[in-house]
Protein backbone atom coordinates (compact mmCIF):
# COMPACT_ATOMS: atom_id res chain seq x y z
CA UNK A 1 0.00 0.00 0.00
CA UNK A 2 1.46 3.54 -1.46
CA UNK A 3 0.26 5.03 1.82
CA UNK A 4 0.66 8.63 2.58
CA UNK A 5 0.57 10.02 6.02
CA UNK A 6 -1.80 13.13 6.26
CA UNK A 7 0.34 16.19 8.13
CA UNK A 8 0.64 15.93 11.78
CA UNK A 9 -2.00 18.76 11.91
CA UNK A 10 -4.66 17.32 10.24
CA UNK A 11 -4.42 13.98 12.54
CA UNK A 12 -5.28 15.80 15.37
CA UNK A 13 -8.55 15.76 17.16
CA UNK A 14 -9.03 19.25 18.20
CA UNK A 15 -11.37 18.28 21.04
CA UNK A 16 -9.55 15.16 22.81
CA UNK A 17 -6.28 15.31 24.99
CA UNK A 18 -2.82 15.52 23.11
CA UNK A 19 -1.39 12.21 21.55
CA UNK A 20 -2.44 9.13 21.70
CA UNK A 21 -1.94 8.21 25.94
CA UNK A 22 -3.93 7.32 28.34
CA UNK A 23 -4.49 11.46 28.75
CA UNK A 24 -7.21 11.16 26.95
CA UNK A 25 -10.36 11.45 28.32
CA UNK A 26 -11.56 8.29 29.42
CA UNK A 27 -14.80 8.75 28.49
CA UNK A 28 -14.26 8.98 24.90
CA UNK A 29 -11.51 6.02 25.04
CA UNK A 30 -14.23 3.50 26.41
CA UNK A 31 -16.98 4.75 24.23
CA UNK A 32 -15.29 4.12 21.28
CA UNK A 33 -15.08 0.60 22.55
CA UNK A 34 -18.37 0.31 23.42
CA UNK A 35 -19.13 1.04 20.20
CA UNK A 36 -16.88 -1.42 18.43
CA UNK A 37 -18.64 -4.30 20.37
CA UNK A 38 -22.10 -2.82 19.55
CA UNK A 39 -21.13 -3.33 15.93
CA UNK A 40 -19.75 -6.53 16.23
CA UNK A 41 -22.72 -8.31 18.47
CA UNK A 42 -25.44 -6.88 16.52
CA UNK A 43 -23.76 -7.88 13.47
CA UNK A 44 -22.91 -11.44 14.85
CA UNK A 45 -26.27 -11.67 16.18
CA UNK A 46 -27.80 -11.30 12.98
CA UNK A 47 -25.24 -13.90 11.10
CA UNK A 48 -27.33 -16.45 13.74
CA UNK A 49 -30.18 -15.53 13.03
CA UNK A 50 -29.83 -15.52 9.29
CA UNK A 51 -28.88 -19.48 9.85
CA UNK A 52 -32.02 -19.59 11.52
CA UNK A 53 -33.23 -18.87 8.25
CA UNK A 54 -35.05 -15.45 10.11
CA UNK A 55 -33.38 -12.95 7.99
CA UNK A 56 -35.10 -11.65 4.71
CA UNK A 57 -32.52 -11.03 1.77
CA UNK A 58 -28.96 -10.98 2.11
CA UNK A 59 -26.58 -9.96 4.87
CA UNK A 60 -23.35 -8.67 3.78
CA UNK A 61 -21.39 -8.68 7.45
CA UNK A 62 -18.91 -5.59 7.81
CA UNK A 63 -16.94 -7.85 10.37
CA UNK A 64 -13.49 -6.68 10.65
CA UNK A 65 -14.11 -3.18 9.54
CA UNK A 66 -15.59 -1.79 12.68
CA UNK A 67 -13.38 0.61 13.34
CA UNK A 68 -14.21 2.80 10.45
CA UNK A 69 -17.94 3.27 11.12
CA UNK A 70 -17.16 3.92 14.88
CA UNK A 71 -14.10 6.11 14.12
CA UNK A 72 -15.61 8.12 11.61
CA UNK A 73 -19.12 8.82 13.28
CA UNK A 74 -18.30 8.92 16.98
CA UNK A 75 -17.09 12.30 17.22
CA UNK A 76 -19.86 13.93 14.78
CA UNK A 77 -23.04 16.53 16.03
CA UNK A 78 -26.64 15.64 15.29
CA UNK A 79 -27.12 17.69 12.80
CA UNK A 80 -23.91 16.06 10.57
CA UNK A 81 -24.98 13.33 8.47
CA UNK A 82 -24.10 10.26 7.14
CA UNK A 83 -24.41 8.55 3.93
CA UNK A 84 -23.57 5.23 4.50
CA UNK A 85 -23.93 1.70 1.95
CA UNK A 86 -24.44 -1.83 2.48
CA UNK A 87 -21.50 -2.75 4.55
CA UNK A 88 -22.19 0.23 7.29
CA UNK A 89 -24.81 -1.76 9.24
CA UNK A 90 -22.72 -0.01 12.20
CA UNK A 91 -23.19 3.82 11.03
CA UNK A 92 -26.75 3.47 11.32
CA UNK A 93 -26.76 2.44 14.96
CA UNK A 94 -23.57 4.68 15.69
CA UNK A 95 -25.18 7.84 14.05
CA UNK A 96 -28.14 7.06 16.61
CA UNK A 97 -30.97 4.96 15.08
CA UNK A 98 -31.96 2.17 17.34
CA UNK A 99 -30.81 -1.60 17.30
CA UNK A 100 -34.93 -2.19 17.20
CA UNK A 101 -35.39 0.19 14.66
CA UNK A 102 -32.55 -1.45 12.48
CA UNK A 103 -33.05 -5.32 13.90
CA UNK A 104 -37.06 -4.81 12.37
CA UNK A 105 -35.59 -3.51 9.29
CA UNK A 106 -33.52 -5.99 8.81
CA UNK A 107 -36.02 -8.56 9.30
CA UNK A 108 -38.29 -6.37 6.94
CA UNK A 109 -40.81 -6.05 9.77
CA UNK A 110 -43.80 -3.60 9.92
CA UNK A 111 -41.79 -1.47 13.00
CA UNK A 112 -38.86 -1.00 10.98
CA UNK A 113 -38.43 2.54 9.17
CA UNK A 114 -38.94 0.99 6.20
CA UNK A 115 -42.17 -0.25 7.38
CA UNK A 116 -41.60 -3.97 5.69
CA UNK A 117 -40.79 -2.28 2.18
CA UNK A 118 -37.31 -3.65 1.98
CA UNK A 119 -34.81 -4.70 3.99
CA UNK A 120 -31.16 -4.39 5.01
CA UNK A 121 -29.34 -0.93 5.28
CA UNK A 122 -31.85 0.31 2.89
CA UNK A 123 -33.13 2.83 5.15
CA UNK A 124 -32.12 6.35 6.72
CA UNK A 125 -33.52 8.55 9.51
CA UNK A 126 -32.99 12.58 7.84
CA UNK A 127 -33.87 13.63 11.46
CA UNK A 128 -30.88 12.51 12.79
CA UNK A 129 -29.02 12.88 9.43
CA UNK A 130 -28.74 9.01 8.04
CA UNK A 131 -28.85 9.19 4.51
CA UNK A 132 -30.99 6.57 2.81
CA UNK A 133 -28.89 3.80 1.52
CA UNK A 134 -29.75 1.70 -1.76
CA UNK A 135 -27.95 -0.74 -3.78
CA UNK A 136 -26.67 1.10 -6.58
CA UNK A 137 -23.23 1.57 -5.46
CA UNK A 138 -21.51 5.37 -5.46
CA UNK A 139 -25.66 6.40 -6.17
CA UNK A 140 -25.58 8.33 -2.79
CA UNK A 141 -22.44 10.21 -3.71
CA UNK A 142 -23.81 13.01 -5.78
CA UNK A 143 -26.64 12.69 -3.17
CA UNK A 144 -23.88 13.41 0.10
CA UNK A 145 -22.42 16.26 -1.68
CA UNK A 146 -25.52 17.76 -2.84
CA UNK A 147 -26.64 17.35 1.15
CA UNK A 148 -23.56 18.52 2.34
CA UNK A 149 -23.82 21.57 0.07
CA UNK A 150 -27.34 22.49 0.62
CA UNK A 151 -26.06 22.67 4.44
CA UNK A 152 -23.46 25.59 3.90
CA UNK A 153 -26.14 27.50 1.63
CA UNK A 154 -28.31 27.36 4.40
CA UNK A 155 -25.60 29.30 6.31
CA UNK A 156 -24.97 25.76 8.74
CA UNK A 157 -21.70 24.32 9.50
CA UNK A 158 -22.45 21.04 9.36
CA UNK A 159 -20.99 18.79 7.39
CA UNK A 160 -21.52 15.41 5.66
CA UNK A 161 -19.32 12.00 6.03
CA UNK A 162 -19.91 9.63 3.03
CA UNK A 163 -19.19 5.65 2.60
CA UNK A 164 -18.03 3.77 -0.48
CA UNK A 165 -16.38 0.39 -0.52
CA UNK A 166 -13.08 1.04 -2.99
CA UNK A 167 -14.45 -0.67 -6.00
CA UNK A 168 -17.10 1.46 -6.26
CA UNK A 169 -14.47 4.19 -7.17
CA UNK A 170 -14.84 2.85 -10.34
CA UNK A 171 -18.51 4.24 -11.06
CA UNK A 172 -19.34 7.74 -12.91
CA UNK A 173 -21.05 8.44 -9.75
CA UNK A 174 -18.27 8.98 -7.48
CA UNK A 175 -15.96 10.96 -10.43
CA UNK A 176 -19.08 13.28 -10.73
CA UNK A 177 -19.53 13.43 -6.84
CA UNK A 178 -15.37 14.27 -6.07
CA UNK A 179 -15.24 16.45 -9.67
CA UNK A 180 -18.22 18.57 -8.15
CA UNK A 181 -17.11 18.57 -4.45
CA UNK A 182 -13.54 18.98 -5.46
CA UNK A 183 -14.13 22.62 -7.55
CA UNK A 184 -17.54 24.09 -4.85
CA UNK A 185 -14.98 22.70 -1.66
CA UNK A 186 -17.60 21.13 -0.44
CA UNK A 187 -17.69 20.34 3.40
CA UNK A 188 -18.30 16.59 2.85
CA UNK A 189 -15.77 13.90 4.17
CA UNK A 190 -15.22 10.42 1.63
CA UNK A 191 -14.36 7.30 3.49
CA UNK A 192 -13.25 4.88 0.92
CA UNK A 193 -13.26 1.75 2.44
CA UNK A 194 -10.95 -0.62 1.12
CA UNK A 195 -11.71 -3.84 2.45
CA UNK A 196 -9.35 -5.46 -0.49
CA UNK A 197 -11.95 -7.10 -2.44
CA UNK A 198 -14.91 -5.85 -4.76
CA UNK A 199 -16.63 -9.13 -4.08
CA UNK A 200 -13.69 -11.32 -5.33
CA UNK A 201 -12.03 -8.92 -7.49
CA UNK A 202 -8.33 -7.24 -5.66
CA UNK A 203 -7.27 -4.29 -5.87
CA UNK A 204 -4.59 -4.72 -8.74
CA UNK A 205 -7.46 -5.51 -10.51
CA UNK A 206 -9.48 -2.54 -9.53
CA UNK A 207 -7.44 0.22 -10.17
CA UNK A 208 -4.41 1.25 -11.68
CA UNK A 209 -3.59 3.48 -9.27
CA UNK A 210 -3.52 3.82 -4.77
CA UNK A 211 -7.11 4.45 -4.27
CA UNK A 212 -6.49 7.97 -2.13
CA UNK A 213 -5.02 9.38 -5.64
CA UNK A 214 -7.95 9.16 -6.71
CA UNK A 215 -9.50 11.99 -4.06
CA UNK A 216 -6.15 14.09 -5.18
CA UNK A 217 -6.81 14.21 -8.43
CA UNK A 218 -10.17 16.30 -7.52
CA UNK A 219 -8.10 19.00 -5.45
CA UNK A 220 -8.70 17.82 -2.06
CA UNK A 221 -6.12 16.56 0.62
CA UNK A 222 -6.28 12.76 0.93
CA UNK A 223 -4.64 9.94 2.31
CA UNK A 224 -4.63 5.96 3.11
CA UNK A 225 -4.78 5.16 6.65
CA UNK A 226 -4.95 2.38 9.33
CA UNK A 227 -8.41 1.59 8.44
CA UNK A 228 -8.65 -1.08 12.05
CA UNK A 229 -7.17 1.30 14.16
CA UNK A 230 -10.01 3.04 15.79
CA UNK A 231 -8.20 5.94 17.22
CA UNK A 232 -6.21 6.52 14.03
CA UNK A 233 -9.58 6.74 12.18
CA UNK A 234 -11.26 8.98 14.55
CA UNK A 235 -8.34 11.36 14.74
CA UNK A 236 -7.89 11.82 11.22
CA UNK A 237 -11.98 11.78 10.65
CA UNK A 238 -12.43 14.80 12.90
CA UNK A 239 -9.42 16.79 11.70
CA UNK A 240 -10.97 16.86 8.10
CA UNK A 241 -14.72 16.95 10.11
CA UNK A 242 -12.99 20.38 11.22
CA UNK A 243 -10.97 21.69 8.18
CA UNK A 244 -14.44 20.80 6.70
CA UNK A 245 -16.80 22.85 8.99
CA UNK A 246 -14.08 25.82 8.67
CA UNK A 247 -14.87 25.90 5.02
CA UNK A 248 -11.62 24.64 3.45
CA UNK A 249 -13.67 21.91 1.78
CA UNK A 250 -13.50 17.94 1.67
CA UNK A 251 -10.83 15.41 2.52
CA UNK A 252 -10.72 12.00 1.41
CA UNK A 253 -9.79 9.42 3.48
CA UNK A 254 -8.54 5.70 2.40
CA UNK A 255 -8.79 3.70 5.05
CA UNK A 256 -7.23 0.30 4.61
CA UNK A 257 -8.89 -2.86 6.10
CA UNK A 258 -10.01 -6.41 5.95
CA UNK A 259 -13.53 -7.88 5.25
CA UNK A 260 -13.28 -11.16 7.36
CA UNK A 261 -15.93 -12.39 5.88
CA UNK A 262 -17.50 -13.32 2.39
CA UNK A 263 -19.24 -10.49 0.46
CA UNK A 264 -22.38 -11.87 2.00
CA UNK A 265 -23.33 -14.65 3.78
CA UNK A 266 -24.09 -16.46 0.93
CA UNK A 267 -19.74 -16.01 -0.26
CA UNK A 268 -17.62 -18.38 1.06
CA UNK A 269 -15.40 -16.37 -0.04
CA UNK A 270 -12.41 -19.07 -1.43
CA UNK A 271 -10.47 -16.86 -3.51
CA UNK A 272 -8.56 -15.75 -0.66
CA UNK A 273 -6.09 -17.83 1.09
CA UNK A 274 -5.99 -18.77 4.74
CA UNK A 275 -2.80 -17.17 5.80
CA UNK A 276 -3.99 -13.80 4.07
CA UNK A 277 -7.00 -14.31 6.78
CA UNK A 278 -5.25 -14.91 9.60
CA UNK A 279 -2.35 -12.33 8.90
CA UNK A 280 -6.11 -9.47 9.29
CA UNK A 281 -6.88 -11.70 11.88
CA UNK A 282 -4.28 -10.66 13.89
CA UNK A 283 -5.13 -6.83 13.34
CA UNK A 284 -8.88 -6.93 14.34
CA UNK A 285 -9.65 -4.07 15.27
CA UNK A 286 -11.32 -4.58 18.75
CA UNK A 287 -8.83 -6.79 20.15
CA UNK A 288 -5.85 -4.34 19.04
CA UNK A 289 -8.15 -2.01 20.63
CA UNK A 290 -8.66 -3.23 23.97
CA UNK A 291 -4.50 -4.80 24.29
CA UNK A 292 -4.03 -0.61 23.80
CA UNK A 293 -6.19 -0.03 26.33
CA UNK A 294 -5.06 -2.58 28.88
CA UNK A 295 -1.58 -0.89 27.97
CA UNK A 296 -3.14 3.08 28.88
CA UNK A 297 -4.75 3.22 32.00
CA UNK A 298 -7.40 0.25 32.06
CA UNK A 299 -8.13 -3.08 33.73
CA UNK A 300 -9.16 -6.37 32.30
CA UNK A 301 -12.50 -5.78 34.53
CA UNK A 302 -12.99 -2.37 32.55
CA UNK A 303 -13.20 -4.02 29.19
CA UNK A 304 -15.85 -6.84 29.36
CA UNK A 305 -16.10 -8.75 26.16
CA UNK A 306 -18.68 -7.84 24.64
CA UNK A 307 -20.29 -4.97 27.87
CA UNK A 308 -23.33 -6.84 28.75
CA UNK A 309 -25.22 -3.40 28.32
CA UNK A 310 -24.45 -3.86 24.55
CA UNK A 311 -25.48 -7.38 25.38
CA UNK A 312 -29.03 -6.70 26.43
CA UNK A 313 -29.62 -4.21 23.76
CA UNK A 314 -29.09 -6.13 21.26
CA UNK A 315 -31.45 -9.00 22.84
CA UNK A 316 -34.03 -6.39 23.39
CA UNK A 317 -33.84 -5.67 19.61
CA UNK A 318 -34.01 -9.03 18.36
CA UNK A 319 -37.07 -9.49 20.54
CA UNK A 320 -39.20 -6.33 19.66
CA UNK A 321 -37.95 -7.67 15.83
CA UNK A 322 -39.38 -10.88 16.18
CA UNK A 323 -42.62 -9.97 18.15
CA UNK A 324 -43.58 -7.22 16.01
CA UNK A 325 -45.76 -7.89 12.59
CA UNK A 326 -44.97 -7.98 9.00
CA UNK A 327 -46.42 -5.53 7.04
CA UNK A 328 -49.76 -5.77 6.04
CA UNK A 329 -50.35 -6.08 2.08
CA UNK A 330 -51.97 -2.25 1.43
CA UNK A 331 -49.08 -1.27 3.17
CA UNK A 332 -46.97 -1.61 0.12
CA UNK A 333 -48.44 1.48 -1.28
CA UNK A 334 -48.50 3.43 1.25
CA UNK A 335 -45.47 5.91 1.83
CA UNK A 336 -44.31 6.68 -1.93
CA UNK A 337 -45.63 10.43 -2.66
CA UNK A 338 -44.52 13.03 -0.83
CA UNK A 339 -47.96 13.75 -0.07
CA UNK A 340 -47.49 17.42 1.58
CA UNK A 341 -46.76 18.26 -2.49
CA UNK A 342 -49.65 17.96 -3.16
CA UNK A 343 -49.52 14.71 -4.67
CA UNK A 344 -51.61 12.24 -3.42
CA UNK A 345 -50.91 8.32 -3.15
CA UNK A 346 -52.68 5.96 -5.52
CA UNK A 347 -52.99 3.60 -3.26
CA UNK A 348 -55.60 0.52 -3.76
CA UNK A 349 -55.60 -1.62 -0.84
CA UNK A 350 -54.93 -5.36 -1.76
CA UNK A 351 -57.66 -6.89 -0.15
CA UNK A 352 -56.40 -10.54 -1.78
CA UNK A 353 -52.90 -9.92 -0.49
CA UNK A 354 -51.52 -13.62 -0.51
CA UNK A 355 -48.85 -14.51 2.55
CA UNK A 356 -45.62 -15.99 1.69
CA UNK A 357 -46.34 -20.00 2.33
CA UNK A 358 -42.48 -20.61 2.08
CA UNK A 359 -42.12 -18.11 5.05
CA UNK A 360 -44.50 -20.00 6.88
CA UNK A 361 -46.37 -16.28 7.57
C1 LIG B 1 -23.99 0.04 -9.49
C2 LIG B 1 -23.83 -1.34 -8.90
N1 LIG B 1 -23.08 -2.25 -9.54
C3 LIG B 1 -22.95 -3.50 -9.03
C4 LIG B 1 -23.61 -3.85 -7.88
C5 LIG B 1 -23.46 -5.28 -7.31
N2 LIG B 1 -22.56 -5.22 -6.16
C6 LIG B 1 -23.02 -5.10 -4.89
S1 LIG B 1 -21.77 -5.00 -3.75
C7 LIG B 1 -20.59 -5.17 -4.96
C8 LIG B 1 -19.12 -5.13 -4.60
C9 LIG B 1 -18.77 -3.77 -4.10
O1 LIG B 1 -17.41 -3.68 -3.76
P1 LIG B 1 -16.93 -2.46 -2.92
O2 LIG B 1 -17.48 -1.17 -3.46
O3 LIG B 1 -15.44 -2.56 -2.82
O4 LIG B 1 -17.62 -2.66 -1.49
P2 LIG B 1 -17.51 -3.92 -0.51
O5 LIG B 1 -18.67 -4.83 -0.84
O6 LIG B 1 -16.19 -4.55 -0.72
O7 LIG B 1 -17.65 -3.36 0.86
C10 LIG B 1 -21.18 -5.28 -6.21
C11 LIG B 1 -20.42 -5.44 -7.48
C12 LIG B 1 -24.40 -2.87 -7.25
N3 LIG B 1 -25.05 -3.11 -6.12
N4 LIG B 1 -24.49 -1.61 -7.77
Amino acid sequence: MNAKTPARSQRRAPSVADGRDARRDRDLLYGLYRQLWRVRHFEESIGRLNKQGKILGGVYSGRGQEAIVVGTIYGLRRDDKVAPVHRDMGAFLVKGMSARQMMSQIMARASAPSRGKDSWTHTGDLEIGVIGSTSMLASSMPIAAGVALAGRMLGRDSVAVCYFGEGSTARGDFHEALNFAGIHRIPCVWICENNQYAYSTPPALESAVPFYKKGEAYGMPSCAIDGNDVLEVYDTTMAAVERARRGEGGTFVECVTYRMDGHSEADQANYRDRAEVERWAEKDPIGRYRRYLLDHGFDEADLPEPPPDVVQEVRDAVEFAQNSPLPEGHEAAEDLFDESAGVTHWATPYPNYVRTPWLGR
